[in-house]
């Protein structure tokens, strides 16, 4: 049989029903799109490349996790939506800017509750009883972008750059979410809400006030020691206060409520382009080291770059960082 780009159908876990390019000719299909992002199963094992999965169908998972398919229609679909969104949005031709897919290994090990990048692919874990596989759509994005950092900016793991590392992940993790116009999944400022990862139905992480999931900061401060996941809080509150302003709004049905740390006023200039000045910041202005300081210096000729120095964008991105207590 040859192997022919084509359109078929997913039934993911969390991104419902999905049209999705496979590979393949009739009765043998491959999950594999046009540049390579491809899927396999680990079947519960924590290593090796896994099995690539295939079908004869083409119509992939049922929805529910007693397919072991349907995590795998999750990962592949966010593997495609951040491909397309770093591509079409950023003009960044994927991971690795050489227009290579990455691989996506799901059903990682036994009740796993984490996914990651290793610098080479994606693994997500199933969850446990009480939560969900880790597959959703700012997970996706969050673990990929992982690679993006890496490929361009270099950001350490620790103290400032490590609290920006993470924030730039929860930044396009997001952006592909909204990207992506999944309607089982749509775009909010939450991070793994899908994953109920808490047991309790509230997500990972919240941008409108990071210090909501109780351990992250929504100001800035010395970040030496903290955790990079609590120390992204403060440009995950930058990036909303930028994107949507201060105060309370509901958004898709979502409610936000963002103070900002010295009381003023922000008006948003929407996410769309507080994204671009953060990935012509993150691929032009920083390096290994950068800290807050650097990313709104960074972030403030990016904006003067991309909109002009007297433009209301670069107005609105360095008043988001004076209100995370950024001083110029
Ligand atoms: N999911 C985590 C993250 O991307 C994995 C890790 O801690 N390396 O930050
Ligand atoms: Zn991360
Ligand atoms: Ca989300």
């Amino acid at each position: 049989s040859r192997d022919e780009i084509v359109e078929g159908t997913g039934n993911g876990v969390h991104v419902g029903s999905v049209s999705l390019t496979t590979t393949g000719s009739s009765g043998a299909y491959k999950l594999r799109d046009g540049v390579n992002n491809y899927t396999t199963d680990l079947n519960g094992s924590t290593s090796g490349t896994g099995t690539e999965f295939t079908d004869s169908d083409d119509v992939w998972g049922n929805g529910s996790t007693s397919s072991r398919q349907s995590a795998a229609v999750d990962a592949q679909y966010g593997a495609e939506k951040t491909f397309n969104y770093y591509k079409n949005v950023q003009g960044r031709n994927g991971i690795w800017n050489d227009g290579r897919g990455a691989r996506s290994r799901v059903h990682y090990g036994s009740n796993y509750v984490n996914a990651f990048w290793d610098g080479t692919q994606m693994t997500y874990g199933d969850g446990s009883s009480n939560s969900n596989p880790l597959t959703s759509i700012d997970v996706a994005g969050h673990e990929m972008s992982h690679g993006v950092t890496e490929n361009t900016a270099g950001l350490d793991y620790s103290g400032d750059p490590g609290g920006l590392n993470e924030a730039t992940s929860d930044i396009f993790g997001t952006m592909v979410e909204w990207y992506s116009g999944n309607t089982s999944d749509p775009g909010d400022y939450l991070i793994g809400e899908e994953i109920n990862i808490n047991g309790n139905g509230t997500p990972l992480r919240y941008m409108d006030k990071p210090s909501k999931d109780g351990g992250s900061y929504d100001c800035y401060r010395n970040m030496s020691g903290v955790d990079p996941h609590y120390s992204s809080g403060p440009l995950n509150h930058w990036f909303y206060l930028a994107s949507e302003g201060s105060g309370a709004k509901t958004i898709n049905g979502v409610s936000y409520n963002s103070p900002t740390c010295d009381g003023s006023t922000v008006s948003g200039i929407g996410r769309d382009k507080v994204a671009k000045v953060w990935y012509r910041t993150l691929s032009t202005y920083l390096t290994s080291s950068s800290t807050y300081g650097a990313a709104r210096n960074g972030a403030i000729k990016a904006a003067k770059d991309l909109y002009g120095a007297s433009s209301a964008e670069c107005a609105g991105i360095e008043k988001a960082f004076t209100a995370i207590s950024v001083p110029a």
